[in-house]
């Protein structure tokens, strides 16, 4: 008997669609969405976690003002809500942010979608927003225009989010309850007054959840963001997930809080700690059973530019685009050239995984098991760290990678579960020999993984992660990223590393 492996993806199943975006035996992760939405998917970043390995989004920070408080934010840096704590970006006129667009857009051709995101809440700022967009949707027809908000001034906006083209929300949304809401946001600014404690919470949380029914009755894709904050919403979430997905939202991105004193917000000069890593994917994996989660954000700053987990913001200053002559015209052309490629080796690519991705779990189909019934070997699941520069394969060296992705390999699946950002541990020039801290800090980001995978690797950190239990490889090298987990996952199976725990101990005892 053969096991089909089930894969997934962030996006959402369409109502009446099949469960697993896996579907079957289809490569395709988008295969199970109608047309229409996998139109508006296929290409965005954020909506797409294959996407993600294939196409770019920047953000403009033309939004200053907000219009409440939330106990994890200092007001001196970028909205926290999407954005790491810390982290400050330039306010731009609408005028100066549609330039850095298409200069960004000419410069990048894999850049699809535009985001505002910031620094305050863009829908605090209604006409800079706007203006922002519906210049932009006459200039630039060929970018996806996408707003992050926390939701408060969004019910009476969502006719102009719908003019102006804006087919992707995310909505902010940290509970249902106004009591757990009374712990996070301190107060809000509501028809020109301050109102404070639960009353706060409760007027945040029906303009939050009115929105998000509004924006779905009308088409629009919403992602619901809810930051994870240990003891205060964290098994509350559940619940959050749960009814935002029976309204109709497409993903939720459960995302880690991070406060730490220096940054003076409120969470973080009490001390309020953020979950860990296997805090977060434990609650992803719990929502998960609601609805699609995404786990690759890499909250990304106000303003930033490039592929996620990239920032290529210092090539587009406004001193440095304000000589540029942009032909758009020429651009797009060009644009349109580059998606198709894109496309082109996502096709081959899937095509390859249908070859190579039969089933993991007929790990050990060969001399031992001739009859046709095959059975299923106990393996226990790994995770391994992988180092990526992009287009979906293992190409990046160990000591080029400022974060690695990580995947949970079982005889099942291959999934992706979240990234560990860390230091750069080559930095070129003689610094490599004096990066002995960085590697121990790698070494504790890559905690639970047993394999990482990259395109080359030295021999120091290479001894380094194999004493402390990391397997490097670079067999794999250029190769798809699933396709060389899976095959790592099979070499370990041959090799007797995959007993499950229990068999270990008692081999072991
Ligand atoms: Fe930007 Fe957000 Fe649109 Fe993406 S980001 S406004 S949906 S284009 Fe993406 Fe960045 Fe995470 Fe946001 S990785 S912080 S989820
Ligand atoms: Fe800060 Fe964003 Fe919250 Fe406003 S909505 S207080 S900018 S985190």
């Amino acid at each position: 008997m053969e096991l089909t492996v089930v894969k997934t993806d962030g996006a959402a199943p369409a109502a009446g669609g099949c469960a697993s975006s896996g579907c079957g035996s289809s490569s395709d992760k988008l295969a199970h969405l109608p047309e229409a939405i996998r139109a508006k998917v296929h290409n965005h970043p954020c909506f797409s976690e294959e996407a993600h390995h294939h196409y770019a989004r920047m953000h403009v920070a033309v939004a200053p003002a907000c219009n409440i408080q939330c106990h994890y934010c200092n007001r001196k840096y970028d909205c926290a809500n999407e954005s790491r704590p810390g982290v400050v970006s330039e306010v731009l006129t609408p005028e100066q942010a549609v330039k850095k667009t298409l200069a960004v857009a000419a410069a990048i051709p894999q850049m699809t979608v535009l985001g505002i995101a910031g620094p305050g809440d863009p829908l605090a700022n209604p006409e800079r927003t706007l203006a922002t967009f519906r210049e932009l949707s006459e200039k630039a027809p060929d970018i996806k225009l996408c707003v992050s908000t926390n939701g408060l001034a969004l019910p009476e906006l969502v006719d102009e989010i719908c003019e102006h083209n804006i087919d992707h929300v995310t909505i902010t949304i940290n509970c249902v309850d106004p009591e757990i809401g009374a712990k996070i946001y301190p107060w809000i600014y509501w028809h020109n007054r301050r109102i404070k404690g639960v009353k706060a919470a409760r007027i945040l949380i029906e303009q939050q959840q009115k929105g998000l029914e509004m924006l779905v009755a009308k088409g629009v894709l919403v992602k619901v963001n809810s930051v994870m904050i240990p003891g205060v919403n964290d098994t509350h979430l559940k619940e959050v997930s749960r009814i935002v997905k029976a309204k109709g939202a497409f993903l939720h991105n459960v995302m880690p809080l991070i406060a730490e004193p220096e940054h003076g917000t409120f969470f973080g000069i009490m001390g309020q700690r953020g979950p860990t890593h296997d805090e977060l994917q434990a609650l992803q994996d719990e929502c998960a059973g609601d609805m699609a989660m995404m786990r690759h954000c890499r909250q990304c700053r106000a303003d930033a530019v490039g592929m996620l987990g990239e920032d290529r913001g210092d090539e587009f200053t406004l001193e440095k685009i304000a000589d540029m002559e942009i032909d758009y015209a020429a651009a797009m052309e060009r644009r349109a050239a580059i998606h198709a490629e894109i496309e082109a080796n996502r096709a081959a690519q899937r095509e390859q995984r249908n070859e190579t991705f039969v089933s993991i779990a007929s790990i050990k189909r060969s001399a031992a098991s001739p009859a046709a019934d095959i059975e299923r070997i106990e393996t226990r699941p790994v995770l391994m760290a992988v180092a990526s520069e992009g287009h979906g394969l293992v190409n990046q060296h160990f000591g080029h990678a400022r974060e690695f992705l990580i995947y949970e390999a079982s005889a099942m699946d291959v999934r992706f579960v979240g990234t560990r950002k860390v230091d750069l541990y080559c930095s070129g020039g003689d610094t490599c020999g004096d990066a002995d801290s960085t590697l121990s800090k790698i070494i504790r980001a890559l905690d639970g993984c047993e394999a990482v995978l990259c395109s080359k690797i030295g021999y120091e950190p290479w001894g380094e992660l194999e004493a402390a239990g990391i397997m490097p490889n670079g067999e794999h090298a250029m190769e798809p990223i699933e396709e060389a987990v899976a095959a790592l996952y099979r070499e370990m199976a041959d090799a007797g590393q995959l007993a499950p725990a229990a068999e270990t101990a008692s081999l072991s005892a």
